[in-house]
């Protein structure tokens, strides 16, 4: 049989023993709803550009990744357009004129279809990478994404995206109880609040590592050679 050996990342709490052929790279809503003015994060209240920073590092690690033909998957957060998903504590949540549901600059708020929805062109996902639509801020709840990555063989996650304490820490939170072994490169993720984003990061290794691990992601992009 053949034998896997793990290569060693530096990381917070200590050093990820990374498998590559086990390990997926999951990227969390990297959607224009997020990253661009006019979106449900804009309609939220708040500073898209504080996510933005976050793009080209996620380029330059997607681009590493596919290099080396490991398995890519990404997540939109959204909602059916008849809206049958969409539980009204979270529709009214905010008390926002605009709600999810609602008309946009850029189509309705976080419904599947619409280019809102969509994920930013920079990050665009190729034939053959799944797309996990969630309604939710984990992607596993009410998504096939468990089944997948079981079927796939992956034990472990390198997470990103946004936000990092809202989809990006209830992601990590629902793998690592699922039995994943999650790495979350720094620069690879972001929130609209710096000192969430810092706390976020630090409530994944605190406690030697209780939900996972953090690195960079140039560690990762030099681990896979
Ligand atoms: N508002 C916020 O920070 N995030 C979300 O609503 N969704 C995700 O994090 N994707």
């Amino acid at each position: 049989m053949a034998t896997t050996s793990s290569q060693s990342i530096e990381a917070e709490p200590y050093p990820f023993g990374f498998v590559p052929e086990k390990c997926a790279l999951l990227i969390i809503d990297m959607q224009r709803d997020f990253l661009e003015p006019g979106g449900f994060g804009a309609m939220l209240g708040n500073d898209v550009n504080q996510l933005r920073r976050t793009i080209e590092p996620n380029k330059r690690l997607l681009a590493a990744w596919r290099k080396h033909g490991l398995m890519v998957m990404h997540t939109r957060e959204g909602h059916r357009p008849d809206l049958a998903d969409l539980p009204p504590a979270k529709k009214i949540r905010g008390r926002s004129k605009t709600c999810i549901g609602d008309p946009g600059p850029m189509g309705r708020i976080l419904v599947r279809g619409e280019a809102c929805h969509d994920i930013i062109q920079e990050l665009y996902p190729l034939p053959g990478e799944p797309v996990i639509d969630k309604p939710g801020k984990g992607a596993f709840w009410a998504t096939d994404l468990h089944g997948i990555l079981q079927n796939k063989g992956i034990t472990q996650l390198v997470v990103t995206g946004v936000t990092t304490e809202v989809c990006v820490n209830t992601t990590v939170r629902e793998a690592n109880d699922r039995g994943y072994e999650c790495l979350v490169p720094e620069d690879c993720v972001g929130s609209y609040f710096p000192e969430f984003h810092e706390m976020g990061l630090k409530m994944i290794q605190a406690q030697g590592g209780i939900f996972g691990w953090v690195t960079h992601s140039d560690q990762i992009i030099a681990a896979l050679g």
